[in-house]
Protein backbone atom coordinates (compact mmCIF):
# COMPACT_ATOMS: atom_id res chain seq x y z
CA UNK A 1 0.00 0.00 0.00
CA UNK A 2 1.31 3.67 -1.14
CA UNK A 3 0.55 6.83 0.30
CA UNK A 4 -1.21 7.34 -3.16
CA UNK A 5 -3.30 4.09 -2.71
CA UNK A 6 -4.28 5.04 0.37
CA UNK A 7 -5.57 8.74 -0.92
CA UNK A 8 -7.70 6.95 -3.74
CA UNK A 9 -9.17 4.71 -1.32
CA UNK A 10 -10.62 7.78 0.38
CA UNK A 11 -11.64 9.54 -2.87
CA UNK A 12 -13.59 6.83 -3.78
CA UNK A 13 -15.29 7.06 -0.21
CA UNK A 14 -15.91 10.23 -0.76
CA UNK A 15 -17.42 9.68 -4.00
CA UNK A 16 -19.44 6.68 -2.64
CA UNK A 17 -21.16 9.03 0.00
CA UNK A 18 -22.22 11.66 -2.56
CA UNK A 19 -23.76 8.89 -4.33
CA UNK A 20 -25.35 7.89 -0.96
CA UNK A 21 -26.64 11.91 -0.05
CA UNK A 22 -24.04 11.76 2.69
CA UNK A 23 -23.76 14.70 4.86
CA UNK A 24 -21.83 17.04 2.68
CA UNK A 25 -19.21 17.51 6.11
CA UNK A 26 -18.41 13.90 6.46
CA UNK A 27 -17.60 13.89 2.30
CA UNK A 28 -15.23 16.30 2.86
CA UNK A 29 -13.37 14.59 6.11
CA UNK A 30 -12.45 12.41 3.83
CA UNK A 31 -11.11 13.99 0.54
CA UNK A 32 -9.52 16.47 3.10
CA UNK A 33 -8.35 13.12 4.16
CA UNK A 34 -6.96 12.10 0.84
CA UNK A 35 -5.46 15.25 0.46
CA UNK A 36 -3.84 15.23 3.38
CA UNK A 37 -2.66 11.70 2.88
CA UNK A 38 -1.10 12.60 -0.66
CA UNK A 39 0.50 15.23 0.81
CA UNK A 40 2.38 14.22 3.80
CA UNK A 41 5.84 14.90 3.83
CA UNK A 42 6.33 11.63 6.13
CA UNK A 43 5.66 7.66 5.69
CA UNK A 44 1.53 7.94 6.02
CA UNK A 45 1.76 4.67 5.60
CA UNK A 46 4.00 3.41 8.41
CA UNK A 47 2.44 5.43 10.83
CA UNK A 48 -1.22 4.19 9.75
CA UNK A 49 0.13 0.82 10.47
CA UNK A 50 1.38 1.77 13.87
CA UNK A 51 -1.56 3.81 14.89
CA UNK A 52 -0.07 6.45 14.89
CA UNK A 53 -1.96 8.96 13.07
CA UNK A 54 -2.84 11.06 16.16
CA UNK A 55 -2.21 15.27 16.18
CA UNK A 56 -2.11 14.91 12.32
CA UNK A 57 -4.26 18.06 11.09
CA UNK A 58 -7.18 16.68 8.49
CA UNK A 59 -7.35 13.25 9.91
CA UNK A 60 -9.91 12.89 12.33
CA UNK A 61 -10.05 9.78 14.78
CA UNK A 62 -13.03 8.01 12.85
CA UNK A 63 -10.49 8.39 9.64
CA UNK A 64 -7.77 7.70 11.55
CA UNK A 65 -9.22 3.77 12.85
CA UNK A 66 -10.13 3.73 9.34
CA UNK A 67 -6.32 4.18 7.67
CA UNK A 68 -5.04 2.01 10.39
CA UNK A 69 -6.92 -0.68 9.33
CA UNK A 70 -6.55 -0.77 5.60
CA UNK A 71 -2.83 -0.11 6.01
CA UNK A 72 -2.48 -2.84 8.26
CA UNK A 73 -4.52 -5.60 6.52
CA UNK A 74 -4.71 -3.71 3.11
CA UNK A 75 -8.54 -3.69 3.07
CA UNK A 76 -11.40 -1.52 4.83
CA UNK A 77 -14.74 -3.04 5.48
CA UNK A 78 -16.48 -0.05 5.26
CA UNK A 79 -15.23 0.56 2.04
CA UNK A 80 -16.07 -2.99 0.91
CA UNK A 81 -19.27 -2.72 1.82
CA UNK A 82 -19.98 0.71 -0.02
CA UNK A 83 -18.85 -0.74 -3.39
CA UNK A 84 -20.99 -3.94 -2.70
CA UNK A 85 -24.08 -1.58 -2.45
CA UNK A 86 -23.30 -0.35 -6.00
CA UNK A 87 -21.34 -2.60 -7.49
CA UNK A 88 -17.90 -2.78 -9.12
CA UNK A 89 -18.29 -0.76 -12.15
CA UNK A 90 -19.76 2.57 -10.57
CA UNK A 91 -16.49 4.28 -9.62
CA UNK A 92 -15.59 4.43 -13.44
CA UNK A 93 -18.51 6.33 -14.43
CA UNK A 94 -16.71 8.91 -11.99
CA UNK A 95 -14.15 9.23 -15.16
CA UNK A 96 -16.74 10.41 -17.58
CA UNK A 97 -16.31 13.63 -19.06
CA UNK A 98 -19.45 15.81 -17.63
CA UNK A 99 -20.75 13.29 -15.11
CA UNK A 100 -20.50 14.51 -11.50
CA UNK A 101 -22.36 12.27 -8.22
CA UNK A 102 -25.54 14.18 -8.52
CA UNK A 103 -26.44 12.58 -12.23
CA UNK A 104 -24.56 9.51 -11.58
CA UNK A 105 -26.96 9.10 -7.83
CA UNK A 106 -29.64 9.80 -10.57
CA UNK A 107 -28.85 7.59 -12.56
CA UNK A 108 -28.53 4.85 -10.83
CA UNK A 109 -31.50 5.16 -8.52
CA UNK A 110 -34.06 5.56 -11.77
CA UNK A 111 -32.31 4.07 -14.38
CA UNK A 112 -30.00 1.31 -12.62
CA UNK A 113 -27.12 2.45 -14.09
CA UNK A 114 -24.01 0.55 -12.66
CA UNK A 115 -21.37 0.83 -15.44
CA UNK A 116 -20.13 2.66 -18.55
CA UNK A 117 -21.71 0.18 -20.58
CA UNK A 118 -24.91 0.84 -18.75
CA UNK A 119 -24.68 4.25 -18.90
CA UNK A 120 -23.66 4.03 -23.21
CA UNK A 121 -27.25 2.02 -23.51
CA UNK A 122 -29.46 4.23 -21.54
CA UNK A 123 -27.81 7.41 -23.57
CA UNK A 124 -28.13 5.29 -26.89
CA UNK A 125 -31.75 4.40 -26.09
CA UNK A 126 -33.06 8.01 -25.36
CA UNK A 127 -33.78 7.22 -21.38
CA UNK A 128 -30.98 9.27 -19.89
CA UNK A 129 -32.39 12.48 -22.07
CA UNK A 130 -35.72 12.17 -20.34
CA UNK A 131 -34.00 12.44 -17.00
CA UNK A 132 -34.40 15.70 -14.83
CA UNK A 133 -31.49 18.00 -15.90
CA UNK A 134 -30.68 16.10 -18.80
CA UNK A 135 -31.97 16.44 -22.01
CA UNK A 136 -30.47 15.32 -25.40
CA UNK A 137 -27.99 17.16 -25.25
CA UNK A 138 -26.14 16.23 -21.93
CA UNK A 139 -26.73 12.52 -23.47
CA UNK A 140 -24.91 13.24 -26.39
CA UNK A 141 -22.35 15.15 -24.74
CA UNK A 142 -21.56 11.76 -21.88
CA UNK A 143 -21.60 9.57 -25.32
CA UNK A 144 -18.46 11.55 -26.31
CA UNK A 145 -16.97 11.43 -23.43
CA UNK A 146 -17.38 7.61 -23.30
CA UNK A 147 -15.63 7.51 -27.10
CA UNK A 148 -13.09 9.60 -25.90
CA UNK A 149 -12.06 7.60 -22.96
CA UNK A 150 -12.47 4.46 -25.02
CA UNK A 151 -10.34 5.89 -27.85
CA UNK A 152 -7.20 6.04 -24.94
CA UNK A 153 -8.27 3.15 -22.77
CA UNK A 154 -4.80 1.50 -23.03
CA UNK A 155 -2.72 4.46 -22.50
CA UNK A 156 -1.29 5.78 -18.85
CA UNK A 157 -0.26 9.45 -18.29
CA UNK A 158 3.64 9.77 -16.79
CA UNK A 159 2.52 9.86 -13.26
CA UNK A 160 0.79 6.86 -13.70
CA UNK A 161 3.81 4.79 -14.97
CA UNK A 162 6.53 7.05 -13.51
CA UNK A 163 7.00 5.40 -10.14
CA UNK A 164 6.15 2.06 -12.11
CA UNK A 165 9.36 2.54 -14.08
CA UNK A 166 11.47 3.57 -10.59
CA UNK A 167 10.39 0.62 -8.81
CA UNK A 168 10.92 -2.03 -11.77
CA UNK A 169 14.17 -0.34 -12.88
CA UNK A 170 15.60 -1.18 -9.03
CA UNK A 171 14.61 -4.43 -9.16
CA UNK A 172 16.37 -5.09 -12.37
CA UNK A 173 19.55 -3.46 -11.08
CA UNK A 174 19.02 -5.30 -8.02
CA UNK A 175 19.52 -8.28 -9.69
CA UNK A 176 22.63 -10.21 -9.42
CA UNK A 177 22.29 -11.75 -12.91
CA UNK A 178 22.00 -8.00 -14.45
CA UNK A 179 24.61 -6.08 -15.54
CA UNK A 180 22.75 -3.27 -17.28
CA UNK A 181 19.86 -2.16 -17.19
CA UNK A 182 17.22 0.76 -19.31
CA UNK A 183 13.49 1.64 -19.75
CA UNK A 184 13.16 2.24 -23.41
CA UNK A 185 10.03 2.96 -25.63
CA UNK A 186 7.92 5.88 -25.35
CA UNK A 187 8.31 6.75 -21.70
CA UNK A 188 12.09 6.85 -22.76
CA UNK A 189 11.01 9.14 -25.16
CA UNK A 190 9.37 11.66 -22.68
CA UNK A 191 6.27 11.32 -24.56
CA UNK A 192 2.94 12.41 -22.93
CA UNK A 193 1.06 9.41 -21.87
CA UNK A 194 2.20 5.50 -23.28
CA UNK A 195 0.79 2.50 -24.22
CA UNK A 196 3.38 0.02 -22.49
CA UNK A 197 6.97 -0.13 -20.86
CA UNK A 198 9.61 -1.29 -22.59
CA UNK A 199 12.53 -2.58 -20.22
CA UNK A 200 16.03 -3.59 -21.28
CA UNK A 201 18.76 -6.04 -19.44
CA UNK A 202 21.81 -7.39 -20.48
CA UNK A 203 22.49 -10.09 -18.98
CA UNK A 204 24.28 -13.90 -19.52
CA UNK A 205 20.94 -15.46 -17.57
CA UNK A 206 18.20 -13.97 -19.19
CA UNK A 207 16.33 -17.36 -17.75
CA UNK A 208 16.80 -16.21 -14.16
CA UNK A 209 16.21 -12.92 -14.95
CA UNK A 210 13.11 -13.43 -16.98
CA UNK A 211 11.80 -15.81 -14.26
CA UNK A 212 12.56 -13.29 -11.55
CA UNK A 213 10.34 -10.76 -13.65
CA UNK A 214 7.15 -12.43 -14.39
CA UNK A 215 7.02 -13.21 -10.46
CA UNK A 216 7.45 -9.58 -9.33
CA UNK A 217 4.93 -8.13 -6.94
CA UNK A 218 2.16 -6.29 -8.84
CA UNK A 219 1.98 -8.84 -11.65
CA UNK A 220 -1.53 -10.10 -12.13
CA UNK A 221 -0.77 -11.53 -15.75
CA UNK A 222 1.91 -13.33 -17.12
CA UNK A 223 1.27 -12.43 -21.41
CA UNK A 224 4.22 -14.33 -22.91
CA UNK A 225 7.50 -15.81 -21.16
CA UNK A 226 10.17 -17.28 -23.44
CA UNK A 227 13.28 -17.73 -23.79
CA UNK A 228 14.67 -13.82 -24.09
CA UNK A 229 11.59 -11.76 -23.48
CA UNK A 230 8.64 -11.36 -21.07
CA UNK A 231 5.31 -9.82 -21.04
CA UNK A 232 3.24 -9.10 -17.91
CA UNK A 233 0.44 -6.80 -17.02
CA UNK A 234 0.77 -5.20 -12.94
CA UNK A 235 -1.99 -4.72 -11.00
CA UNK A 236 -2.65 -1.11 -12.41
CA UNK A 237 -3.43 -2.75 -15.59
CA UNK A 238 0.20 -1.47 -17.21
CA UNK A 239 1.72 -3.80 -19.70
CA UNK A 240 6.03 -4.18 -19.14
CA UNK A 241 7.83 -5.75 -21.58
CA UNK A 242 11.33 -7.05 -20.77
CA UNK A 243 13.86 -8.10 -23.37
CA UNK A 244 17.23 -9.59 -22.24
CA UNK A 245 20.27 -9.22 -24.35
CA UNK A 246 24.03 -10.09 -24.08
CA UNK A 247 25.68 -6.95 -22.62
CA UNK A 248 27.45 -6.57 -26.96
CA UNK A 249 24.16 -6.27 -27.62
CA UNK A 250 23.14 -4.00 -25.37
CA UNK A 251 23.60 -0.65 -27.24
CA UNK A 252 22.07 -1.45 -30.65
CA UNK A 253 19.09 -2.44 -28.83
CA UNK A 254 18.56 0.34 -26.54
CA UNK A 255 18.74 2.13 -29.89
CA UNK A 256 15.60 -0.33 -31.15
CA UNK A 257 14.07 -0.13 -28.24
CA UNK A 258 13.74 3.72 -27.51
CA UNK A 259 12.40 3.93 -31.23
CA UNK A 260 10.61 6.02 -32.31
CA UNK A 261 10.26 3.39 -35.60
CA UNK A 262 10.17 6.14 -37.39
CA UNK A 263 13.37 7.19 -36.20
CA UNK A 264 14.47 3.99 -36.34
CA UNK A 265 13.96 3.69 -40.25
CA UNK A 266 15.77 6.09 -41.04
CA UNK A 267 19.06 5.20 -38.89
CA UNK A 268 18.53 1.58 -40.47
CA UNK A 269 18.48 3.55 -43.84
CA UNK A 270 22.05 5.18 -43.25
CA UNK A 271 23.29 2.06 -41.78
CA UNK A 272 22.26 0.33 -45.15
CA UNK A 273 24.23 3.38 -47.00
CA UNK A 274 27.23 2.45 -45.22
CA UNK A 275 26.80 -1.04 -46.50
CA UNK A 276 25.46 -2.37 -42.82
CA UNK A 277 22.72 -3.87 -41.65
CA UNK A 278 21.00 -2.35 -38.26
CA UNK A 279 18.89 -4.92 -36.32
CA UNK A 280 18.12 -5.07 -32.80
CA UNK A 281 20.97 -6.56 -31.85
CA UNK A 282 24.07 -5.18 -34.25
CA UNK A 283 25.61 -3.93 -36.99
CA UNK A 284 26.02 -6.82 -39.84
CA UNK A 285 27.49 -6.79 -43.02
CA UNK A 286 25.15 -6.80 -46.10
CA UNK A 287 26.28 -8.65 -49.12
CA UNK A 288 27.69 -6.50 -51.88
CA UNK A 289 27.98 -3.80 -48.88
CA UNK A 290 31.21 -2.14 -49.22
CA UNK A 291 32.88 -4.47 -47.00
CA UNK A 292 33.94 -2.07 -44.67
CA UNK A 293 34.19 -4.12 -41.37
CA UNK A 294 30.84 -3.28 -39.24
CA UNK A 295 31.42 -1.35 -36.13
CA UNK A 296 30.79 -3.04 -32.42
CA UNK A 297 28.85 -0.75 -30.40
CA UNK A 298 29.19 -0.57 -26.59
CA UNK A 299 27.03 2.65 -25.94
CA UNK A 300 24.31 4.36 -28.32
CA UNK A 301 27.10 6.52 -29.04
CA UNK A 302 29.04 4.35 -30.58
CA UNK A 303 25.86 3.77 -33.06
CA UNK A 304 25.28 7.28 -33.53
CA UNK A 305 29.16 7.96 -34.18
CA UNK A 306 28.80 5.25 -37.14
CA UNK A 307 26.37 6.72 -38.85
CA UNK A 308 28.12 9.90 -38.55
CA UNK A 309 25.85 11.41 -36.38
CA UNK A 310 25.36 13.76 -33.03
CA UNK A 311 24.23 11.32 -30.47
CA UNK A 312 20.43 12.25 -30.55
CA UNK A 313 19.11 12.24 -26.94
CA UNK A 314 15.99 10.06 -26.48
CA UNK A 315 13.27 12.75 -26.52
CA UNK A 316 14.02 14.17 -29.96
CA UNK A 317 13.94 10.67 -32.11
CA UNK A 318 10.80 10.78 -33.79
CA UNK A 319 12.27 12.00 -36.59
CA UNK A 320 11.03 15.15 -36.66
CA UNK A 321 14.33 17.45 -38.48
CA UNK A 322 16.25 15.41 -35.36
CA UNK A 323 18.54 13.43 -38.45
CA UNK A 324 19.32 16.49 -39.91
CA UNK A 325 20.10 18.61 -36.99
CA UNK A 326 22.70 15.60 -35.91
CA UNK A 327 23.82 14.96 -39.19
CA UNK A 328 24.66 19.36 -38.81
CA UNK A 329 26.00 19.11 -35.68
CA UNK A 330 23.01 21.19 -34.60
CA UNK A 331 21.76 19.24 -31.88
CA UNK A 332 20.92 21.64 -29.17
CA UNK A 333 21.94 21.21 -25.56
CA UNK A 334 18.31 20.71 -23.84
CA UNK A 335 17.54 22.02 -20.52
CA UNK A 336 17.47 19.84 -17.51
CA UNK A 337 15.34 19.52 -14.40
CA UNK A 338 18.33 20.81 -12.54
CA UNK A 339 18.31 24.51 -14.32
CA UNK A 340 15.37 25.42 -12.83
CA UNK A 341 16.05 28.53 -10.70
CA UNK A 342 12.05 28.67 -9.48
CA UNK A 343 8.84 28.56 -10.91
CA UNK A 344 5.60 30.99 -11.93
CA UNK A 345 2.13 29.30 -11.86
CA UNK A 346 1.21 28.05 -8.17
CA UNK A 347 -1.74 28.10 -5.53
CA UNK A 348 -2.20 28.27 -1.76
CA UNK A 349 -5.12 27.69 0.49
CA UNK A 350 -6.10 31.63 -0.44
CA UNK A 351 -8.10 30.22 -3.49
CA UNK A 352 -8.10 26.04 -4.06
CA UNK A 353 -4.27 24.88 -2.78
CA UNK A 354 -3.55 22.63 0.41
CA UNK A 355 -0.60 24.51 1.32
CA UNK A 356 -0.18 28.07 3.11
CA UNK A 357 1.99 30.99 1.16
CA UNK A 358 4.29 30.10 3.92
CA UNK A 359 4.67 26.40 3.53
CA UNK A 360 4.91 26.68 -0.57
CA UNK A 361 7.93 29.37 -0.12
CA UNK A 362 9.83 27.14 2.38
CA UNK A 363 9.03 23.90 0.20
CA UNK A 364 10.33 26.02 -2.80
CA UNK A 365 13.45 26.64 -0.63
CA UNK A 366 14.09 23.36 -0.06
CA UNK A 367 13.81 22.20 -3.80
CA UNK A 368 16.75 24.46 -4.08
CA UNK A 369 14.89 27.16 -5.86
CA UNK A 370 15.47 31.36 -5.60
CA UNK A 371 12.18 32.04 -6.01
CA UNK A 372 8.49 31.12 -6.45
CA UNK A 373 5.66 32.48 -7.81
CA UNK A 374 2.58 32.80 -6.38
CA UNK A 375 -0.68 33.21 -8.84
CA UNK A 376 -4.17 32.02 -6.98
CA UNK A 377 -7.20 32.20 -9.12
CA UNK A 378 -9.13 35.81 -10.01
CA UNK A 379 -12.31 36.50 -8.58
CA UNK A 380 -14.43 35.10 -11.35
CA UNK A 381 -13.06 31.90 -10.60
CA UNK A 382 -15.22 31.39 -7.80
CA UNK A 383 -15.25 27.46 -7.76
CA UNK A 384 -12.13 27.68 -7.22
CA UNK A 385 -12.66 30.33 -3.99
CA UNK A 386 -10.67 32.81 -6.30
CA UNK A 387 -9.63 36.33 -4.92
CA UNK A 388 -11.04 39.60 -5.14
CA UNK A 389 -9.25 42.76 -5.78
CA UNK A 390 -9.15 43.05 -1.47
CA UNK A 391 -8.25 39.69 -1.03
CA UNK A 392 -5.34 39.59 -3.74
CA UNK A 393 -4.40 43.40 -1.76
CA UNK A 394 -3.95 41.46 1.36
CA UNK A 395 -1.78 38.39 -0.33
CA UNK A 396 0.75 40.68 -2.26
CA UNK A 397 0.81 42.54 1.63
CA UNK A 398 1.50 38.97 3.63
CA UNK A 399 4.20 38.29 0.47
CA UNK A 400 6.13 41.99 0.98
CA UNK A 401 6.20 40.98 4.62
CA UNK A 402 7.50 37.58 3.86
CA UNK A 403 10.20 38.65 1.71
CA UNK A 404 11.60 41.28 4.08
CA UNK A 405 12.48 37.73 5.93
CA UNK A 406 13.77 36.15 3.24
CA UNK A 407 15.46 38.69 1.56
CA UNK A 408 18.72 37.72 3.84
CA UNK A 409 18.13 34.01 2.59
CA UNK A 410 18.10 35.14 -1.24
CA UNK A 411 15.28 34.35 -1.50
CA UNK A 412 11.97 35.90 -3.17
CA UNK A 413 8.08 35.13 -3.45
CA UNK A 414 6.74 37.31 -6.81
CA UNK A 415 3.20 38.50 -6.14
CA UNK A 416 1.31 37.52 -9.48
CA UNK A 417 -2.19 36.05 -10.01
CA UNK A 418 -4.07 33.06 -12.39
CA UNK A 419 -6.00 35.97 -13.90
CA UNK A 420 -9.50 34.30 -16.05
CA UNK A 421 -9.63 35.33 -19.52
CA UNK A 422 -12.98 36.17 -19.74
CA UNK A 423 -15.52 35.16 -22.59
CA UNK A 424 -14.53 38.35 -24.74
CA UNK A 425 -11.00 38.13 -23.93
CA UNK A 426 -11.36 41.24 -21.39
CA UNK A 427 -9.16 40.11 -18.06
CA UNK A 428 -10.65 39.71 -14.48
CA UNK A 429 -8.89 42.59 -13.12
CA UNK A 430 -7.91 45.96 -14.32
CA UNK A 431 -4.97 47.20 -15.93
CA UNK A 432 -4.26 49.06 -12.32
CA UNK A 433 -4.72 45.92 -10.35
CA UNK A 434 -2.29 43.96 -12.68
CA UNK A 435 0.29 46.68 -12.59
CA UNK A 436 0.47 46.39 -8.97
CA UNK A 437 1.99 42.57 -9.29
CA UNK A 438 5.27 41.27 -10.43
CA UNK A 439 3.68 39.43 -12.73
CA UNK A 440 0.17 37.79 -14.46
CA UNK A 441 -0.64 34.09 -15.80
CA UNK A 442 -4.05 34.61 -18.15
CA UNK A 443 -5.99 31.31 -18.80
CA UNK A 444 -9.33 30.03 -19.91
CA UNK A 445 -11.17 28.05 -16.94
CA UNK A 446 -15.04 27.98 -18.75
CA UNK A 447 -16.70 28.38 -21.98
CA UNK A 448 -15.20 25.38 -23.33
CA UNK A 449 -17.40 25.44 -26.18
CA UNK A 450 -16.66 28.87 -28.45
CA UNK A 451 -15.79 28.26 -31.88
CA UNK A 452 -12.50 27.85 -32.99
CA UNK A 453 -12.62 31.40 -34.26
CA UNK A 454 -13.99 32.81 -30.91
CA UNK A 455 -11.65 30.94 -28.58
CA UNK A 456 -8.48 32.00 -30.60
CA UNK A 457 -9.60 35.40 -30.56
CA UNK A 458 -10.31 35.20 -27.15
CA UNK A 459 -7.09 34.21 -26.16
CA UNK A 460 -5.03 36.94 -28.53
CA UNK A 461 -6.97 39.59 -26.83
CA UNK A 462 -5.71 38.82 -23.72
CA UNK A 463 -2.03 37.99 -25.28
CA UNK A 464 -1.99 41.51 -26.16
CA UNK A 465 -2.89 43.09 -22.56
CA UNK A 466 0.83 44.46 -21.75
CA UNK A 467 0.24 42.83 -18.34
CA UNK A 468 -0.33 39.50 -19.25
CA UNK A 469 3.36 38.16 -18.85
CA UNK A 470 2.25 34.61 -19.44
CA UNK A 471 -0.53 32.27 -21.48
CA UNK A 472 -1.26 29.61 -18.74
CA UNK A 473 -2.43 25.85 -19.85
CA UNK A 474 -3.35 27.40 -23.74
CA UNK A 475 -5.72 24.62 -24.66
CA UNK A 476 -7.25 23.64 -21.31
CA UNK A 477 -6.98 19.43 -22.14
CA UNK A 478 -6.89 16.87 -19.02
CA UNK A 479 -5.17 14.09 -21.21
CA UNK A 480 -6.94 11.10 -21.25
CA UNK A 481 -9.97 12.46 -19.87
CA UNK A 482 -10.90 16.05 -21.75
CA UNK A 483 -9.20 16.58 -24.90
CA UNK A 484 -8.48 20.34 -25.75
CA UNK A 485 -10.72 23.14 -26.54
CA UNK A 486 -10.88 24.45 -30.79
CA UNK A 487 -7.67 26.95 -30.41
CA UNK A 488 -5.59 27.89 -33.82
CA UNK A 489 -2.20 27.16 -32.09
CA UNK A 490 -0.35 28.83 -34.49
CA UNK A 491 -2.21 31.87 -34.63
CA UNK A 492 -1.54 32.01 -30.52
CA UNK A 493 2.22 31.57 -31.06
CA UNK A 494 2.21 34.28 -33.93
CA UNK A 495 0.19 36.50 -31.16
CA UNK A 496 2.70 35.43 -28.48
CA UNK A 497 6.04 36.13 -30.32
CA UNK A 498 4.33 39.78 -31.32
CA UNK A 499 4.13 40.94 -28.15
CA UNK A 500 6.46 39.21 -26.00
CA UNK A 501 4.27 37.33 -24.01
CA UNK A 502 5.65 33.78 -22.76
CA UNK A 503 3.75 30.43 -22.40
CA UNK A 504 3.99 27.97 -19.83
CA UNK A 505 3.93 24.31 -20.02
CA UNK A 506 2.01 23.43 -17.46
CA UNK A 507 4.00 20.67 -16.00
CA UNK A 508 1.03 19.00 -13.97
CA UNK A 509 1.21 15.14 -15.62
CA UNK A 510 -2.94 15.94 -16.40
CA UNK A 511 -2.21 18.63 -18.95
CA UNK A 512 1.96 19.30 -20.05
CA UNK A 513 -0.13 22.11 -22.42
CA UNK A 514 1.55 23.85 -24.32
CA UNK A 515 1.43 20.52 -25.98
CA UNK A 516 5.76 19.32 -27.38
CA UNK A 517 4.26 19.34 -30.77
CA UNK A 518 4.36 22.83 -30.87
CA UNK A 519 7.56 24.43 -29.13
CA UNK A 520 10.10 23.96 -31.93
CA UNK A 521 7.54 26.93 -33.79
CA UNK A 522 7.47 29.09 -30.82
CA UNK A 523 10.78 28.49 -30.34
CA UNK A 524 11.72 29.51 -34.10
CA UNK A 525 9.51 32.94 -33.36
CA UNK A 526 11.38 33.84 -30.18
CA UNK A 527 8.80 33.07 -27.80
CA UNK A 528 9.68 32.58 -24.33
CA UNK A 529 9.16 28.84 -22.26
CA UNK A 530 8.12 29.06 -18.67
CA UNK A 531 7.95 25.56 -16.76
CA UNK A 532 5.32 26.09 -14.30
CA UNK A 533 3.81 23.22 -11.65
CA UNK A 534 0.38 24.54 -11.43
CA UNK A 535 1.21 23.29 -7.57
CA UNK A 536 -1.98 23.42 -5.31
CA UNK A 537 0.28 21.67 -2.59
CA UNK A 538 3.81 21.78 -1.76
CA UNK A 539 4.42 18.02 -3.40
CA UNK A 540 3.19 19.59 -6.32
CA UNK A 541 6.10 21.74 -7.26
CA UNK A 542 7.76 18.46 -7.85
CA UNK A 543 5.78 18.51 -11.41
CA UNK A 544 8.37 20.56 -13.02
CA UNK A 545 9.76 16.73 -13.44
CA UNK A 546 7.09 16.24 -15.92
CA UNK A 547 7.41 19.80 -17.22
CA UNK A 548 11.51 19.67 -18.15
CA UNK A 549 10.44 16.44 -20.09
CA UNK A 550 8.43 18.23 -22.00
CA UNK A 551 10.46 21.04 -23.00
CA UNK A 552 13.18 19.02 -23.70
CA UNK A 553 10.86 16.73 -25.57
CA UNK A 554 10.01 20.37 -27.55
CA UNK A 555 14.24 21.22 -28.44
CA UNK A 556 14.09 23.91 -25.80
CA UNK A 557 17.34 24.85 -23.96
CA UNK A 558 17.81 26.66 -20.68
CA UNK A 559 18.18 29.70 -22.85
CA UNK A 560 14.00 29.75 -24.16
CA UNK A 561 13.07 28.65 -20.52
CA UNK A 562 12.49 31.56 -18.00
CA UNK A 563 12.89 29.74 -14.95
CA UNK A 564 16.13 29.08 -15.51
CA UNK A 565 16.88 32.85 -14.95
CA UNK A 566 19.07 33.47 -11.58
CA UNK A 567 16.57 35.57 -9.33
CA UNK A 568 18.68 38.67 -10.28
CA UNK A 569 17.71 38.98 -13.81
CA UNK A 570 14.78 36.92 -13.64
CA UNK A 571 13.04 40.18 -12.34
CA UNK A 572 14.01 42.23 -15.75
CA UNK A 573 12.46 39.63 -17.36
CA UNK A 574 9.03 39.46 -16.14
CA UNK A 575 9.16 43.35 -16.35
CA UNK A 576 10.33 43.79 -20.69
CA UNK A 577 6.92 43.27 -22.15
CA UNK A 578 4.80 45.71 -19.66
CA UNK A 579 7.62 48.60 -19.73
CA UNK A 580 8.12 47.97 -23.18
CA UNK A 581 4.95 49.88 -23.99
P1 LIG B 1 3.85 3.04 -27.08
O1 LIG B 1 2.78 2.84 -28.08
O2 LIG B 1 3.56 4.19 -26.19
O3 LIG B 1 4.19 1.82 -26.32
O4 LIG B 1 5.11 3.47 -27.97
P2 LIG B 1 6.53 2.74 -28.13
O5 LIG B 1 7.34 3.61 -29.00
O6 LIG B 1 7.07 2.41 -26.79
O7 LIG B 1 6.19 1.44 -28.95
P3 LIG B 1 6.36 -0.12 -28.64
O8 LIG B 1 6.23 -0.43 -27.20
O9 LIG B 1 5.41 -0.80 -29.56
O10 LIG B 1 7.82 -0.48 -29.15
C1 LIG B 1 8.98 -0.01 -28.48
C2 LIG B 1 10.02 0.35 -29.50
O11 LIG B 1 10.45 -0.80 -30.24
C3 LIG B 1 9.53 1.31 -30.55
O12 LIG B 1 9.60 2.65 -30.13
C4 LIG B 1 10.46 1.03 -31.70
C5 LIG B 1 10.73 -0.44 -31.58
N1 LIG B 1 9.86 -1.19 -32.49
C6 LIG B 1 8.80 -1.93 -32.15
N2 LIG B 1 8.25 -2.49 -33.26
C7 LIG B 1 8.98 -2.06 -34.31
C8 LIG B 1 8.93 -2.27 -35.71
O13 LIG B 1 8.07 -2.97 -36.24
N3 LIG B 1 9.88 -1.65 -36.49
C9 LIG B 1 10.84 -0.86 -35.92
N4 LIG B 1 11.71 -0.26 -36.71
N5 LIG B 1 10.90 -0.65 -34.62
C10 LIG B 1 10.00 -1.22 -33.81
CA1 LIG C 1 6.07 1.02 -25.28
CA1 LIG D 1 6.13 -2.64 -26.04
ZN1 LIG E 1 -5.63 27.29 -14.27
Amino acid sequence: MTAEQMAEVLRNIARLLELKGENPFKIRAYTTGADVAENFSGDIVAKAKANDLGGIKGIGDALQQKLHELASTGKLEFYEKLKAEFGDGILELFEVQGLGAKKIAALFATLGVKSIADLRRVCESGEAAKLPGFGAKTAEKLLQGISFRESHAHEFRQEQVAPIVMGVLEMLRDHPDVSRVEVGGSYRRGKETVHDLDFLAASRRPKEVLEDFVHMPGVTQVLGHGETKASVVLDSGVQCDLRVVTNDEFACALVYFTGSKEHNIVLRSRALERGWSLNEYAFTPVANGNGKEPPKCMEEADVYRALDLEVVPPELRENTGEIEAAEEGRIPRLVELQNLRGCFHNHTVASDGAATLREMAEAAQEVGWQYLGIADHSKSSFQANGLNETRLAAQVEEIRKLNAEYEKEGFRIFAGSEVDILKDGALDFSDEVMAGLDYVVASVHNLFTLSEAEMTKRIIKAIENPYVTMLGHVTGRLLLSRPSYAVNIPEIIEAASANGTIIEINANPWRLDMDWRWWKMAKEKGVKCAINPDAHSTRGLQDVFFGARIARKGWLTREDVINCLPLGQVEQALRVKREGK
